[in-house]
């Protein structure tokens, strides 16, 4: 069977590289794209052809690409199947139209989505978008062969939400699969683009022009923080490949000439012994490039940093989310202050390159206070690189659910929706004085940075010079000052809407 496989992905999470900081030496004729690789499609194409299936994938990340130009390729293709795959809830509306203009073309050719937001929401899309023939929950190595081999007979096909007689019919859930080493690498050739090692970021910060891929060692997390999917989309379980058939594709990328791979694992930090082996592996093999990933702050394999830097790991996460007590126990975070102190300490110390803090601001109940308490933390934690971004609601989250409980949100009517938590919380603090809290916090971040690591940070900004322009460095310097105008109206739930509400009603409830 023939399959037309898309990726499709928000405009702001991918853009080409600028011709002048394209340094290589031959023009062979590849895109070259600031952006992460469509990890889905590149795993699931390599298993359909295992089964004897053909693949065309296609990555809709050119920035000059039209939804014309998917749909003249798909028609030039002539596939059986068109399967679309993408990540998350932002993603919805264009592969809605997508499909829209796909089906124009071709109405007879079936559609099959899936991903991490159709998977959580597979009758509803079912039900919201005709154009869309069924969802495949979870995850696609079985399903989608199964799919295929079961064309005319979908009720058969496990994990399949598709229509019947103008009914959605949920099949039952399939179960995670067991044995993550039984499939084939990655196809990371077929696509005619290389993809570029860069921050998501509206100026070009370029970290490396090594060739870049990414890369997954294991699924899911056995956490339960409030803000995130993962738990509900893993059920709770954290499973992995073997450090062997990990090591495999490692010395199948190194021998590609990819010198930078990033691990998408939820958690990688879970199994000392399995790190342990890794990282003695990339040691031995004498593999060449550099690696980063992300982990938790307590996890146990925190005592494998220096070995983990022995092998070259020069970059790492960890979720820091807070620096007041109060707000990590909010979040359900399950860790401490102290863990977070120790962890960034330790890799510091161990010498990890770049070491950065995801924080969260704008949670239930935090206050200015806090917030500030947040940037004096990161301030005084050892961290090259931070990030504070606004807390979001998806569906599928405890969060989102405390918010049905909570009568904010319809999930009726919210489901496709995402909210930032200060646009509908009465808890959280408003927009307005998130952004000034936020600039005071980055004023103070920055001028103890400069005042008490002069050194590192100067260093830091050598290391994201050598691929940006000056104007575009001291722009991305700028940006947490920027005043913010909003390019959109803000998501607001179907209540909200019907009470012709802009702001929650925060009368009531006090949080300076
Ligand atoms: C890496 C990553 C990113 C990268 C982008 C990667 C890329 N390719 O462009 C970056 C950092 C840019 C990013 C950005 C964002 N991300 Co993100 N991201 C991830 C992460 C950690 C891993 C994704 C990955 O590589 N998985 C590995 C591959 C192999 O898995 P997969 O793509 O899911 O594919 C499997 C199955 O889904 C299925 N499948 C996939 N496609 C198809 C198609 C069909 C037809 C079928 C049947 C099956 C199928 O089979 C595959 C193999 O089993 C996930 C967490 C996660 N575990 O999913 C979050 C995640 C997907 N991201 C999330 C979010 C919210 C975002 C942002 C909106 C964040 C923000 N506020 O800006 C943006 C939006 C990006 C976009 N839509 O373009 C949420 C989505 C939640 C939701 N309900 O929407 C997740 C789940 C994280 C979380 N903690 O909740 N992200
Ligand atoms: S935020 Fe991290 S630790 Fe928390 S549940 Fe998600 S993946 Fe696990």
């Amino acid at each position: 069977m023939n399959v037309f496989m898309v990726y499709v992905r928000d405009e702001n999470f991918c853009r080409l590289l600028p011709k002048e900081l394209d340094r290589s030496r031959s023009d062979n004729g590849r895109i070259k794209v600031m952006g992460f690789p469509p990890l889905g499609i590149q795993t699931l194409a390599p298993v359909l052809r295992g089964h004897g299936h053909q693949v065309r994938m296609f990555d809709t990340c050119h920035p000059h690409m039209q939804v014309e130009h998917v749909v003249q390729a798909a028609e030039e293709e002539g596939p059986d199947v068109i399967a679309l795959s993408f990540l998350s809830t932002t993603t919805y509306p264009a592969v809605k139209n997508l499909a829209r203009q796909l089906k124009l073309g071709e109405p007879q050719i079936p559609i099959i989505v899936g991903g991490a937001f159709a998977s959580m929401n597979s009758d509803r899309i079912l039900g919201d978008c005709p154009d869309i023939d069924c969802v495949g929950v979870g995850e696609g190595e079985e399903l989608l062969p199964d799919y295929l081999r079961n064309l005319s007979d979908p009720g058969s096909v496990d994990g399949l939400v598709w229509r019947h007689a103008g009914k959605v019919v949920q099949n039952v859930l399939r179960p995670l699969i067991r044995d993550l080493n039984q499939f084939p690498y990655p196809d990371r050739t077929s696509l005619p683009i290389d993809y570029i090692e860069s921050l998501p970021l509206d100026v070009p910060a370029v970290l490396s022009l090594d060739k870049f891929c990414t890369m997954q060692t294991s699924r899911g997390c056995p956490y339960s923080c409030i803000y995130c999917d993962i738990p509900s989309l893993s059920r709770g379980k954290w499973r992995y490949r073997s450090p062997e058939h990990v090591l495999g594709e490692m010395q199948q990328l190194n021998d590609l000439g990819y010198r930078s791979i990033y691990l998408t694992d939820d958690h990688f930090l879970v199994n000392r012994k399995r790190i342990s082996e890794v990282c003695q592996g990339i040691i031995k093999r004498r593999l060449q490039f550099q690696w980063g990933c992300e982990g938790r702050v307590d996890a146990v394999a925190v005592d494998q940093l220096p070995l983990m830097k022995k092998a070259n790991c020069t970059y790492l996460a960890f979720g820091v989310e807070a620096g007041t007590q109060k707000v990590l126990d909010r979040l359900n975070k399950k860790q401490t202050l102290k863990q977070v102190e120790y962890a960034v300490s330790k890799a510091k110390r161990h010498g990890i390159k770049r070491v950065h803090g995801f924080f969260i601001i704008s949670s239930p109940g935090e206050t200015e206070k806090d917030v500030m308490a947040s940037f004096r933390f990161a301030a005084r934690l050892k961290l090259d690189t931070f990030g504070f971004n606004r807390l979001c609601a998806y569906r599928g989250t405890p969060l989102w659910q405390e918010y049905i409980n909570r009568g904010i949100i319809d999930d009726e009517r919210d489901w496709h929706k995402w909210f930032k938590c200060s646009d509908i919380d009465p808890t959280v603090l408003p927009s307005a004085a998130v952004n000034r809290v936020r600039m005071k916090g980055y004023a103070l971040l920055f001028a103890r940075r400069i005042l008490c690591r002069p050194i590192r940070t100067y260093k830091l900004l050598r290391m994201f010079g050598r691929h940006m322009k000056k104007f575009d460095l001291l722009k991305l310097l700028w940006s947490p000052f920027r005043r913010r105008t909003l390019t959109r109206n803000p998501e607001l739930p179907a209540m909200m809407i019907d009470l012709e509400l802009a702001e929650p009603i925060r009368d009531i409830v006090s949080i300076t």
